[in-house]
């Protein structure tokens, strides 16, 4: 039974969970406390693949006195050895009487038989709780372990009516400050920035990660969708100034001499089939990056990348921040290429969240396919 002792628990153990948000990949984010008559007397999460699980920090701090305790913990234990030794293993050996779980772990390699390993050692386990907030602090990691596929975000930023310019191809932020700043922290938490050459060509962004004040982000991977292989080798995108690496899909008419010239310079870059309408085959890059560990990508555009990917029903997830300005028919629309034909076969987010970023409002949720 679900009690709402083990929600405030489990509250407590997904904020664990958090902490690691964006520096987990491929792994999950998971948090674990540790509870003994009423009073937490241990707390971890995972901070890093190739590091200690949750649970191993947990049981560490809690040492000796885990015997009889509850172990709350935002995924299942593992019971396979990857990285690390199985945690359902210590987690068995620590003495601890119950588990309380958020969600099954839906590594084929554990899925439930982490929960089996505790209860056939005589410990009582509940699982479920709060599961649609473990599901999603690690909607990249389900995807990414059940399909080979990176979480794929859409990001644009653009006028009430929809426009990332005023006229034509001109260049800079069309939202505020506070919307930067928002950016930037999600991009902290990404794997990868893919943007089309053509925004390359026009913007020429660095799509490296800017935090205010003190806290240095982590570079995503920047991903460039060039299918002739067009953009400037002046390109900032190009530049050793981040530690992040670049990767460019080009198609595979392309001239390999003209591809190992950037890939002298430390450029990896896949020659991809033709796919929908002539362009790349976006499903065969999302395939390439998911098997690169690549669990979650944030689309930044342009209006082609944004409306195939639309079109290809490629998109899990949306951020989008208007700016309070009318920008008129002179600028570029956000997407092109896509097209509906009414209100029953439009695609849609659900799960909508409304935020206010300074003067601009941002709108977030998951793409509905019709
Ligand atoms: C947990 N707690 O904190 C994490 C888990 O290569 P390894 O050994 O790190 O194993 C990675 C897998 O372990 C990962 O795919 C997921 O199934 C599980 N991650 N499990 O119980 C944790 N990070
Ligand atoms: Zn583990």
């Amino acid at each position: 039974m679900i009690t709402e002792i083990d929600q405030r628990y489990m509250a407590l153990a997904l904020n664990e969970a958090k902490k690691g948000l964006g520096r987990t990949s491929p792994n999950p984010c998971v948090g674990s406390i540790i509870v003994k008559n009423d009073q937490v007397i241990g707390r971890g999460y995972h901070k890093k693949a190739g590091t200690p699980h949750a649970e191993i920090h947990a049981l560490a701090a809690a040492g000796a006195e885990s015997r009889g305790a509850t172990l709350y913990v935002t995924l299942e234990p593992c019971s396979h050895t990857g990285r690390t030794p199985p945690c359902c293993e210590a987690v068995a050996r620590s003495g601890v009487a119950r588990v309380v779980i958020g969600m099954e772990d839906p590594n084929p390699l554990v899925q439930g038989r982490g929960i089996r390993y505790l209860l056939d050692r005589g410990i009582a386990v509940t699982s479920g709780v709060l599961e649609p907030q473990c599901r999603q602090l690690n909607w990249p990691f389900i995807k990414h372990i059940t399909t080979g596929l990176p979480w794929v975000v859409m990001k644009a930023g653009m006028s009430l009516d929809g426009r990332i310019t005023y006229n034509g191809r001109q260049t800079g932020w069309m939202t505020g400050g506070e919307t930067s700043a928002v950016v930037h922290r999600l991009r902290d938490r990404y794997d990868a920035i893919l943007v089309g050459a053509g925004t390359v060509l026009i913007d020429d962004p660095a799509l490296t990660t800017r935090l205010p004040g003190r806290k240095k982000g982590r570079d995503a991977h920047r991903v460039i969708l060039d299918s002739g292989l067009s953009i400037s080798q002046r390109a900032k995108v190009l530049s050793g100034e981040s530690t992040a690496r670049t990767l460019i899909f080009c198609s595979v008419e392309v001239d390999t001499a003209k591809c190992a010239r950037l890939e002298k310079r430390g450029i990896c870059v896949h020659r991809v089939e033709r796919g929908v309408g002539g362009g790349l085959d976006l499903h065969q890059v999302l395939r390439q990056l998911g098997e690169q560990g690549i669990s979650s990508l944030l689309v930044e555009g342009g209006a082609k990348v944004h409306g195939s990917m639309l079109n290809q029903r490629l998109y899990d997830y949306a951020h989008l921040f208007y700016a309070p300005v009318f920008a008129g028919e002179n600028g570029i629309p956000f997407q092109s290429g896509y097209s509906s034909s009414g209100r029953d076969t439009a695609h849609r987010l659900t799960e909508v969240q409304y935020r206010r970023c300074g003067e601009d409002m941002m709108v977030s949720g998951k793409l509905m396919y019709r």
